[in-house]
């Protein structure tokens, strides 16, 4: 199988079409057609639609495929034997095969959170198993994680009809703490929801999260762990934010598998609130009158 970026160019440059022209046609900069042969990128479901027609060849030509594997829309979806698959592509280096078998769900705003919640979150869990077992190496479970990653950011393009509300929200994890896909996929959840979301990862300095916090007019600071021995920064920092007098409005929501076991613990972190995924995230946030539900 060729790559879609390959198989772009080549199309492409067939019909003496170059990126710039292409992407007038599709509404697109020609930096982001580089992007995608060079395979940086890849284009959300609906663009590649488009890609499909205004070159006039089918999804599967653009993808290299033979064959045409299109029977997901038509049949309800068999989650486990379709986690099976996506692992073994994730598993295999084999990165074009897994962003084509999520473009295959065609993402939409309706499935999103099956795609997060049911399909990548159980792979990752999935993969970490493997890793565990020695079926797998730590390359390999990294690999997984950077096409996850770069999954969530091709769906946190599809087009939204919920407009950006007034509220704000700032996304992080803890010191060192290198789980971050968790944190990633919380901060799209909020930008679903219309509340505009800074994911801004980890290790950032305390100083520097309450400059952005003050400058940007944060409402909300949603913070991640994983590991437990990052629950004592994720004190510190919330207890420097509680005294500051600038900051009394601000609420914190935490969240992450360092919670697990002790789902009491965030009280003692002095947090506002905690929450296990999507679903009790948004009852939060409608009770406290950030979201219409
Ligand atoms: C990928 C991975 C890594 C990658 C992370 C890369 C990255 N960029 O994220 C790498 C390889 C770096 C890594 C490293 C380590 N890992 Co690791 N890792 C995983 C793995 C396989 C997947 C994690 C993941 O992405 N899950 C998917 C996300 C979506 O799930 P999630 O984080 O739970 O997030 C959801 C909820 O928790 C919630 N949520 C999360 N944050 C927030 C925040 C808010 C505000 C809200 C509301 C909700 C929320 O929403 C999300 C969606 O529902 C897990 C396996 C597992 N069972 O999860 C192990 C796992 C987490 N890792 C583990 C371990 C032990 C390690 C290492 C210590 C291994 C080692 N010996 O070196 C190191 C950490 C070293 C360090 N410096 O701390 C253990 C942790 C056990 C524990 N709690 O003590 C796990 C569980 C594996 C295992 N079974 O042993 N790991």
């Amino acid at each position: 199988m060729t790559s879609f970026g390959d198989n772009l160019r080549s199309i492409r440059t067939q019909l003496n079409m170059n990126q710039k022209a292409l992407g007038d046609r599709l509404g697109v900069g020609q930096t982001t057609i580089a992007n995608y042969e060079k395979g940086v990128r890849f284009p959300t479901g609906e663009l590649l639609k488009r890609i499909g027609e205004v070159l006039n060849v089918s999804i599967d030509q653009l993808m290299g495929h033979q064959i045409v594997k299109t029977t997901i829309e038509s049949e309800a979806l068999d989650i486990k034997a379709f986690n099976a698959i996506l692992k073994k592509h994730l598993t295999e280096g084999d990165e074009q095969e897994a962003l084509y078998k999520i473009w295959q769900l065609n993402p939409s705003k309706e499935n999103i959170l099956i795609i997060y919640e049911e399909i990548l979150q159980q792979v990752m869990v999935e993969i970490g198993e493997m890793w565990e077992r020695g079926e797998i190496s730590v390359a390999v479970e990294h690999f997984a994680t950077q096409v996850v990653l770069k999954i969530i950011s091709m769906m946190s393009t599809i087009p939204q009809e919920v407009s950006k509300g007034k509220y704000r929200v700032l996304c992080m994890s803890l010191n060192s703490e290198p789980h971050t896909v968790g944190m990633k996929m919380i901060s799209e959840c909020f930008s679903l929801l219309g509340i505009t979301s800074y994911y801004i990862g980890t290790s950032v300095p305390t100083d520097s999260v309450i400059r952005m916090l003050r400058n940007k007019k944060v409402d909300i600071l949603a913070l991640s762990a994983t590991m437990s021995y990052h629950l004592d920064g994720m004190k510190n920092l919330i207890e420097v934010i509680k005294k500051d007098p600038g900051l009394k409005s601000l609420k914190i929501i935490v969240g992450g598998q360092a919670f697990q076991h002790n789902q009491e613990i965030w009280n003692d972190l002095g947090a506002d609130a905690y929450a296990k995924d999507y679903l009790s995230l948004k009852t939060w946030l409608s009770d406290e009158k950030f979201i219409i539900s």
